[in-house]
């Protein structure tokens, strides 16, 4: 594609070329003699990268100067994927760095296919982060994201005959030639120590673990703008002084190593849970490790842009703080602690300036996603900050028994366990006998154990190494051993408590939000919840991934307009039914399924036909996203069509390719299960003679967001099929809506909204509704629920051994409830798959009649454009951070 409009102003195609030679000769990383891909990868992004900063010094040193409002997207994640493209793009000068690559020898498509992903996340969380910083940029706002420069981004999935391996990503190995590392900016960072007061009456933090926190910067280039913002992200090493040279002199070169690699390996690995929390000591100093460098960088900045009079009131007038998920909650505190601490302010007004900086969004509802830390690790890993955490519940718990008196104590107990911060931990001592006085109390903890927490909980004496972390967890299993209830703080309830705005990432799903997970702290500030429904960026997910849809947009609308101001894609609506760009449309659409045939081919042996239809499912594999009931879907049309006669089969079945792809995490034995089942399912229907083109079944491995970018332009249909109430938005429907693929799905996250939005007519609905999910699943385990005979007969199928010799015995007892499965069909696949198979049906016979399959397909491009990330970073930018946009000069 190198349609892209030039900058009058940028580079010609000469003197690209001679910035890439320049790189070539002088930015030494490969043998200089030949100019080969990865060379030229490199050499290409330096000099891409040259046009970045001067735009980034600009954006800078104009912010500065207006000392305007910026926004601080905080994130454990992001997952930029590759940026050569993107970056050229926005640049608007992808013409003529092809011209000047195919001068030198080299296409740009191959060049550009040689840069390996950045996978700094796990799927939807940190895309999401990558989305925003696109939309930031493009509409100007002074925003900056912070996160963490991690060694190992999330790793790279092997499919083997036994299902998923993984194998570490380095993506780092050969250099990143995006970030510029900063030296000049450092902060340390502190672990355990203890609290002791001083004589100017504040508490000072002493002793413990030091580290340094290094930003590597990476700009963010805006579509068709100047500005060009920052991703700030932080590696940690040891501080020069902590470098045990004498240890080292006297031979010791493992004792003098201990604390450079104790210090270096908070930054090695992206942990790769998804939905599921491990409480590790490692990844509580990651989150810190955050939060700590990112607070003192943005303090850093409002002192020097106040320059001799600091006046901390105006702090949430000049930043604006954005918690992505609970991952950096320790901002909070953090926040406190240097006000507090180290610039002398008291605690009402430290609180009061917190909570009006800091925002947080919720993106899952799922109780073992929901981050709970232990107490007794937290209070030793940062013990001032348990203080603060301390008093936060403290002043909680008076709000709420101020707010509700004391004459209930049974609604007011009810109310203190949902809302307060600690778990399993007793009421602050002016509220100890609370319910004493009111009633016999079997919850409340006794005497002699609240003394004995004290007596653990209290400031540890000794310094505490890193070796003594496993202790810490070794003693959390000892207690759980004896039956007492761990003492855990809930990170959710300390960044509703914290935050002046809470928001989920789609309208279901905020309405759970405040009607069930947080509906205690609704009804006390309900002005503080919000909706805001995720989007993604068109830039990416349309402009570069999709440039033939691209150019059919902008030959009907009239104009490129669209990229920026996705509201004009409703005037294709207009055009739905004329015949010339329905097949402009089936087209392009073929145009990318040809790609995908070889990519397939490629990365899996099996040949698939580009004339059928191409039914995707790429997400996570998670048993609530029930990639399960997919796969038993194929499998009962593949038993239909065995039953039938070779002239009934064409007759009656669309030909498909179903594609699934996604990784699942390392210990999460059902989802690894899943991906096992559906490779073997692969292997037998692919190879069936009888079948041939009609049904293939195919894994791509590893997943990620170049291989989105391929996929998502080529798709037909696509499956969002979770279970309702548990997918808080989904942000790849939105993609798959854009690139004018129709979609399959329940009532659940933005799928309601993309919906409303394209048209009932034009979306394939199914299955339970999120009310309907409690009831069903209590009918379900008393033994009520009657399965369908289609359910009945593709279990029987399946067990009958079909698909080779793997036990399945505890997949599809998951389905079943058979003892020592859990709880029976927790995600419901049994009620939903009747309802399922008829909508495929419904979905063969539309895909039948071409003209009504193109008009939809149409419809969905035309109806997408509220999910433009470019949409949701206004209402954030208008209704929580309060700034906005500052075009440069
Ligand atoms: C390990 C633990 C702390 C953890 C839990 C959950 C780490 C990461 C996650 C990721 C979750 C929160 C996530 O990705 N949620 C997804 O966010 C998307 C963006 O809002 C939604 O579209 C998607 O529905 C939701 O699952």
């Amino acid at each position: 594609d190198t349609s892209s409009s030039q900058n009058s102003s940028g580079p010609d195609t000469a003197s690209v070329a001679s910035s890439i030679q320049y790189h070539a000769e002088f930015t030494p990383l490969f043998s200089p003699e030949k100019f080969e891909p990865p060379k030229a990868f490199f050499a290409t992004a330096q000099s891409v990268r040259d046009s970045l900063i001067i735009n980034w010094n600009s954006t800078y040193e104009y912010y500065e100067r207006l000392n305007v409002k910026q926004a601080y997207y905080l994130s454990m994640e992001f997952l930029q994927g590759r940026a050569l493209l993107n970056a050229i793009g926005n640049l608007g000068l992808t013409g003529a760095y092809a011209e000047a690559l195919s001068k030198l020898g080299q296409s740009l498509e191959n060049v550009v296919s040689q840069e390996p992903d950045a996978a700094l996340g796990n799927g939807g969380l940190g895309r999401l982060a990558s989305c925003f910083l696109d939309s930031m940029a493009t509409l100007n706002y002074p925003a900056w994201g912070y996160g963490l420069r991690y060694k190992y981004g999330l790793f790279k999935q092997r499919i083997t005959k036994d299902g998923q391996e993984e194998v570490a990503e380095d993506w780092l190995e050969l250099g990143n030639p995006w970030e510029i590392e900063r030296n000049d900016v450092s902060y340390p960072v502190k672990f355990y120590g203890k609290i002791v007061p001083g004589s100017d009456g504040k508490s000072h933090w002493i002793g413990g673990e030091d580290i340094k926190a290094v930003a590597y910067d990476i700009p963010i280039p805006g579509y068709k703008t100047k500005t060009t913002i920052n991703l700030r992200l932080w590696s940690t090493m040891v501080p020069s002084e902590d470098f045990d040279l004498s240890a080292f002199n006297a031979g010791d070169h493992t004792k003098a190593a201990e604390a450079l690699t104790n210090a270096e390996k908070i930054c090695y690995i992206l942990y790769p849970g998804d939905e599921s929390v491990e409480g590790k000591v490692l990844r509580l100093k990651q989150q810190y490790t955050l939060c700590s460098a990112s607070l003192q960088d943005i303090i850093a900045r409002f002192e020097k842009r106040s320059a001799a009079n600091v006046n901390w009131e105006e702090f949430p007038e000049k930043v604006a703080v954005q918690m992505n998920d609970t991952h950096p909650t320790l901002c909070i505190p953090e926040l406190i602690r240097i006000l507090i601490d180290l610039k002398g302010l008291s605690w009402k007004e430290a609180w009061n300036i917190t909570q009006r900086t800091v925002a947080y969004t919720n993106h899952t509802v799922l109780p073992e996603a929901l981050e709970k830390w232990s107490f007794e690790l937290m209070q030793k890993l940062l013990p001032r900050h348990m203080e603060i955490i301390e008093m936060i519940d403290e002043e909680l718990v008076h709000t709420i028994v101020s707010e509700y008196g004391t004459a209930d104590p049974d609604l007011l107990e009810k109310r203190l366990k949902e809302t307060r911060i600690l778990e399993n931990v007793d009421l602050p001592a002016t509220f100890a006998d609370l319910f004493v006085k009111t009633k016999e109390s079997t919850d409340v903890v006794p005497d002699d154990e609240l003394e004995n927490c004290d007596e653990e909980g209290g400031p540890v004496d000794e310094e505490l190494e890193s070796e003594q972390e496993d202790d810490v967890l070794e003693e959390e299993k000892e207690a759980e051993a004896v039956q007492e209830p761990p003492q855990l703080v809930r990170m959710a309830n300390l960044c509703v408590v914290g935050s002046h705005a809470v928001n989920g990432v789609a309208e279901i799903h905020s309405e759970i939000v405040t009607n069930e997970v947080f509906n205690e702290f609704y009804k006390l500030w309900p002005e503080k919840f919000q909706n805001k429904t995720n989007g993604v960026t068109p830039r990416r997910w349309i402009r570069f991934c999709n440039p033939d849809l691209s150019s059919i947009l902008t030959s009907w609308l009239g104009t490129e307009d669209w990229v920026t101001n996705t509201g004009k894609l409703a005037e294709l609506r207009k055009f739905a039914d004329n015949e010339d760009l329905q097949s402009q449309f089936r087209a392009a659409k073929s145009n990318n399924k040809m790609k995908v045939v070889s990519f397939i081919k490629e990365k899996t042996g099996y040949s698939v036909s580009p004339d059928a239809m191409f039914d995707i499912q790429v997400k996570r594999i998670h048993e609530y996203k029930r990639q399960l009931m997919n796969i038993l879907g194929i499998v009962y049309r593949y038993k239909k069509m065995k039953e039938m006669s070779a002239v009934e089969r064409k007759a009656k079945f669309v030909p498909r390719v179903c594609i699934f792809g996604g990784k699942a995490f390392a210990t999460y034995v059902q989802a690894k299960r899943i991906v096992k089942f559906i490779t073997d399912v692969g292997a037998t229907v692919n190879h069936d003679p009888e079948i041939g083109d009609l049904l293939k079944v195919i894994f791509v491995p590893d997943y990620n967001v170049s291989v989105a970018e391929l996929l998502i332009p080529a798709s037909e249909l696509s499956q969002h099929i979770s279970t309702a109430g548990m997918e808080a938005s989904g942000t790849s429907n939105m993609k798959f809506a854009m690139n004018g693929c129709i979609l399959i799905g329940t009532l659940d996250g933005a799928n309601v909204e993309i919906r409303q939005e394209v048209g009932e007519e034009n979306f394939f609905l199914f299955g339970a509704r999120a009310h309907e999910i409690a009831g069903l699943r209590k009918e379900r385990s008393e033994g009520k629920f009657v399965p369908d005979a289609r359910f009945e007969e593709v279990k029987k199928f399946v067990k009958s051994g079909v698909f080779g010799s793997y036990n399945y015995d505890e997949l599809m007892g998951s389905l079943e409830g058979n003892e020592g499965f859990g709880q029976a069909d927790y995600f419901l696949v049994g009620k939903d798959f009747p309802s399922y198979l008829e909508c495929q049906e419904k979905v063969d016979e539309a895909y039948c009649d071409q003209k009504r399959w193109t008009r939809m397909s149409i419809m969905n491009t035309a109806g997408s454009s509220k999910f433009s990330s470019d949409r949701t970073i206004q209402e954030y930018a208008r209704d929580i951070w309060n700034i906005i946009p500052v075009e440069l000069p």
